[in-house]
């Protein structure tokens, strides 16, 4: 009898301390990091993770990290799940589709703060959202693709003017923003250059990914911009089987593969989540707004400093790249212009 006295009373000072902690109880300041998905593997979700983390560990905020998982369906109860717990007194969370998630959990739960990374750019309620100008990325990028699919000096490159590209899934801003920004880079060097596009179905199956990769580079094409999260892998291992090119999207990717990852198109979304988590600490963070950032602003880029692009990117792609890079940043070159 007395045995189990103890026993609750354990249990009630568990409950007591467990609630502890919480934002009501003491002073610290805690970010709930909501990765929808899993972070390994996927270049946004990692650079969100490590970017509050460095900024929570400036400001003495703790941080907890949560994976949602693949089953997208989820997501929006795991979030009020997350919210009505009060324990957070800042949510994190990256992709387009979270934008509209954080801002149907914030009519349920008005106090809590979110902020959505790589959003839609339709935010509202309590929901900061930073959205990076995709379409201008992918430009960049498709422009290199074409530049390596004409080349005459790489090794990889066959005379066919194919280029690939394999996604995870299909949504508003991969098939308005990235897919034409990725097209308009490629006809801007040559109408001629044919692109085949490929959606996985998922950000996981790297064995599927391989699959696909390996069947374009059978048809002629020579580089592949591959946007497939875990997944990418499964395209790395094809290009090196037929010693062929990859292409990076938001991290600088070359370094997992020298010499087939070619280069990147990032996104600076750890600087990003670095940031806005300050600003938020600061009590400076404006919700219910978006706020495009793109090549202007630093957010997006395409890194040219590095040793592996130096050793393995011809010359005159090199120099074609700077002069892109350069027209971009200084406004003599706008995407709209190309979009007429
Ligand atoms: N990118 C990843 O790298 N891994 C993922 O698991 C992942 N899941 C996504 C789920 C949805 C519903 C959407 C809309 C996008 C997802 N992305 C994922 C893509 C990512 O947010 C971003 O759009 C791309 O990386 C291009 O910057």
């Amino acid at each position: 009898m007395r045995k189990n006295f103890f026993i609750s009373g354990i249990l009630v000072l568990a409950i007591v301390l467990s609630s502890c902690g919480s934002r009501t109880d003491d002073d610290t300041k805690s970010i709930a990091v909501f990765v929808p998905g899993v972070l390994e593997g996927s270049p946004t979700y990692e650079m969100m993770d490590s970017g509050i983390k460095k900024a929570a560990e400036d400001a003495g905020i703790q941080v907890k990290t949560i994976e949602g998982g693949f089953d997208q369906a989820s997501w929006g109860n795991q979030l009020m799940a997350l919210a009505s717990e009060k324990r957070y007194d800042l949510i994190v969370t990256s992709n387009p589709a979270m934008t509209e998630i954080c801002v149907n959990t914030s009519k349920s739960f008005p106090e809590q703060d979110f902020l959505v990374l790589d959003g839609s750019g339709l935010s509202g309620g309590s929901v900061a959202d930073v959205v990076y100008d995709h379409r201008e990325q992918a430009f960049i990028i498709g422009y290199f693709a074409a530049l390596v699919t004409s080349s005459e000096e790489l090794e990889g490159s066959n005379k066919d003017l194919k280029v690939g590209m394999i996604v995870g899934q299909e949504y508003p801003q991969m098939n308005k923003e990235i897919l034409p920004g990725f097209e308009i880079g490629l006809q801007t060097v040559n109408p001629d250059i044919q692109l085949e596009f490929k959606v996985l179905g998922n950000w996981y199956d790297a064995e599927k990914a391989r699959e696909l990769a390996a069947g374009l580079y059978a048809d002629g094409v020579d580089v592949i911009l591959t946007i497939s999260g875990g997944a990418n892998q499964g395209v790395i291992s094809a290009a090196k089987e037929a010693g062929a090119y990859v292409l990076w999207f938001d991290t600088e990717g070359s370094d997992l593969a020298p010499g087939t990852v070619l280069a990147s198109a990032v996104t600076r979304q750890d600087k990003a989540a670095e940031v806005w988590a300050k600003l938020w600490a600061d009590g400076n963070l404006v919700t219910g707004e978006s706020r495009k950032v793109g090549i202007n602003d630093g957010y997006v880029d395409f890194p040219m400093d590095g040793k592996l692009f130096r050793k393995h990117v011809p010359q005159d792609i090199q120099d074609e790249m700077e002069t892109l890079i350069h027209r971009m940043k200084n406004g003599s070159l706008s995407l709209q212009s190309l979009d007429e």
